[in-house]
């Protein structure tokens, strides 16, 4: 039985678990969940209508004249208080979106610059550079000279250089050097190549401020570039910064679900965004001390286990299982196994803390910037993390040994491989000695490959959970299409089966042809929402190497975020976008369809040489704007007949197969 403060669910409505999720661990928990008396995110969606003015973004509350708001049914009758519009309400909005979603990503990358200079100046210890490999790629990526140089002095050009992603105030950031050349040279005429990540941000919040921009097209303009100072700045520097000191991912065969959990075992789960705090509580489980405390408490041993997106970072580089995405975070603590859950930033719920007590498990929050009301703070400190780590894993010892809850552990796990990152795809493809984006390429053009789809983003309990990804993939593959993954989407479709290399045989002819003979599962996961930028990267190597046109708007490509719910994946949809790639999101989006400012971002980006938004909830009919999309590329490009052809070869094989 769960105990202490027992929270009473809110019987308005009791809508079958099944309804609310596809996956079946969760649904057994929230089954729990009911039997115990505990609410979830799930029951307070259900409870609470989402506001439909504030939906489509037709409200503003940027002043204190108002707030106002407009009709989104009649959009243009009337305006605010200042005569602002409906598209100056939309474009602020959706600007506040894009700064807060940027700031998340851009201070995290910030934090691992931060530690990094540390590491290289001697006054951090605890962590060192583990790929001397990827250092010195970075650094050549950006103009650094390498050939006879020592790591240290490599690492000091480096972390100077990349102070200016977040710092510079006139001026292009480091990695613009990585963008190819056409398409640099249409934010060049667009003016919108981003300076340091807190000149952009500071410039966003004081346009969307009362009175100041009120051009929605002008507006869109400072979205783009703030939106480029994440993916091409803060989040990129926090992957390449991340696996210069941790390691770059390459493929492991790793167990997803809360099956991961071990009832004999002390279970602490690190939720949150950030590698470091998670990297020493990976050390601190590993101490021989710490293991026979957890032995002497009657354990078995001392079992670490990953959530959402630093889970998924820690999957793809490590290992580490991974329990579950967003939405089954507040599911997981039900089982009454996890011994105690320890968070940094972003995507923590604040009902968890409720859920933890009832289960008596301590929920530790560990960042300054993140602290829960009610929950235990135990200070994380770069310079001595140990002394957080270890403590935490001496908590989860203590509540092991007092454990009163009832356990019950969903019997799922689900085995794949993870950790794929753009160098590896490089190799994978190509060999060491021959490692090239050529072969990907060549299956592109030749049709084997229809194109190559991101698919990644949240879980938000307005959506079936896991069920739009699920489904969107399965048909993205099924017609051909490579599908790159991130974040709480790589989560839902490992939950799936869909990261082993098994599932190749849901793919269409020509793909499964490539993941069979390469050897690889036809989705691959590259991390956590952060690692986006490893996509970007990958883009940016397939217009290098050729055949696909000059720009990243050329390629046949496009991106999704199918069951979206954070302001971070807004930032990274326009950063897609800004970048050239028709990028379809699902659940609601913030715009009147039919305004101009929704017309600018679902028409005229592209005619500006960017890509697009696009806007679907059904799986099937994502798919079909997608393909329609990537076969417009290809057909722009002069690849489609190429296509036709292999297909009417993979046809005749068949019929000689049957034979
Ligand atoms: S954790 S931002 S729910 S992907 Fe990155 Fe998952 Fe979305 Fe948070």
């Amino acid at each position: 039985m769960a105990e202490k403060k027992i929270v009473k669910a809110k019987k308005k409505k009791e809508i079958d678990v099944r309804d609310f999720t596809t996956c079946e661990a969760t649904a057994q928990m929230l089954e729990k969940a009911r039997r115990d008396g505990v609410e979830t995110a799930f029951d307070r969606a259900a409870n609470m209508k989402a506001c439909p003015i504030g939906a489509e973004s037709a409200c503003c509350k940027h002043c204190f004249m108002g707030p106002c708001r407009l009709n989104a049914k009649d959009p243009y009758a009337k305006v605010g208080v200042c005569g602002a519009t409906i598209d100056t309400f939309q474009a602020r909005n959706f600007a506040r979106n894009v700064a807060a979603g940027g700031a998340a990503h851009t201070d995290h990358g910030m934090g691992m610059v931060d530690l990094f200079r540390e590491v290289v100046n001697g006054h951090i210890t605890d962590y060192e550079i583990k790929d001397v490999h990827k250092l010195e790629q970075v650094a050549q990526s950006i103009g650094i000279e390498t050939e006879g140089r020592s790591v240290k002095e490599i690492a000091t050009d480096l972390y100077k250089e990349l102070e200016n992603t977040y710092t510079q105030v006139e001026g292009e950031i480091p990695f613009a050097k990585r963008v190819p050349p056409a398409t640099l040279e249409v934010w060049r005429k667009q003016d919108i190549v981003p300076r340091g990540a807190m000149r952009e941000i500071m410039e966003l919040m004081h346009r969307s401020h009362m009175g100041v921009d009120q051009d929605y097209a002008n507006i869109t303009k400072q979205c783009s570039r703030t939106a480029l100072a994440d993916g091409w700045g803060g989040s990129m520097v926090a992957t390449e910064i991340s696996d210069i000191l941790y390691g770059t991912p390459s493929p492991v065969a790793v167990d997803v679900n809360m099956g991961v959990l071990k009832e004999d075992q002390v279970n602490i789960i690190v939720h949150g965004h950030e590698p470091n705090m998670f990297e020493s509580m990976l050390a601190s489980v590993n101490t021989p001390s710490l293991i026979e405390a957890a032995k002497e408490a009657g354990a078995q041993g001392i079992n670490l286990v990953g959530m959402c997106c630093s889970g998924a970072e820690m999957l793809s580089r490590h290992g580490v299982p991974h329990a579950g995405n967003f939405m089954s975070t507040e599911a997981v603590l039900v089982t009454g196994a996890v011994d105690t859950m320890c968070v940094d930033v972003q995507c923590i719920k604040q009902g968890l803390q409720k859920v933890a007590e009832c289960y008596n498990t301590p929920l530790i929050t560990t960042n300054t910037r993140c602290r829960i009301e009610g929950a235990t703070h135990v200070q994380f400190e770069d310079h001595k993390p140990r002394e957080c780590t270890d403590e935490v894993v001496i908590k989860a010892i203590t509540r092991f040994k007092n454990r009163t809850a009832d356990i019950e552990i969903p019997n799922i796990r689900n085995t794949g491989i993870h950790g794929f990152s753009y160098e590896y795809i490089n190799y994978m493809l190509g060999g060491t000695f021959r490692g090239s984006y050529k072969p990907l390429n060549d299956n592109i053009i030749n049709g084997r490959i229809r194109g190559v789809a991101g698919v990644v983003g949240c879980t938000n309990p307005r959506m079936k959970q896991d069920y739009v990804h699920v489904e969107l993939v399965k048909e993205l593959i099924k017609n051909d299409v490579l599908v790159l993954q991130t974040g709480c989407s790589q989560v839902a479709l490992a939950k799936n089966g869909l990261y082993s290399p098994e599932a190749a045989h849901l793919a269409g002819p020509g793909l499964q042809e490539v993941c069979e003979t390469v050897g690889m599962p036809p989705c691959l996961g590259l991390g956590s929402c952060v690692d986006n930028s490893r996509i970007l990267i990958a883009a940016s190597e397939m217009v290098r190497v050729g055949g696909l046109g000059n720009s990243i708007a050329d390629l046949p490509a496009v991106g999704c975020a199918p069951e979206y719910m954070s302001e971070k994946a807004i930032c990274i949809g326009q950063y897609f976008v800004a970048s050239g790639v028709f990028t379809v999101f699902g659940v609601t989006f913030p715009t009147v369809e039919g305004t101009k400012f929704h017309k600018h971002l679902f028409e005229e980006l592209e005619q500006e040489g960017m890509g697009k938004w696009g806007f679907a909830t059904d799986p099937y009919e994502m798919a079909k704007m997608m393909i329609a999309h990537i076969d417009k590329k290809r057909k722009a490009l002069g690849i489609d007949k190429a296509r036709e052809r292999v297909l009417m070869d993979m046809d005749d094989r068949r019929g000689i197969d049957a034979a």
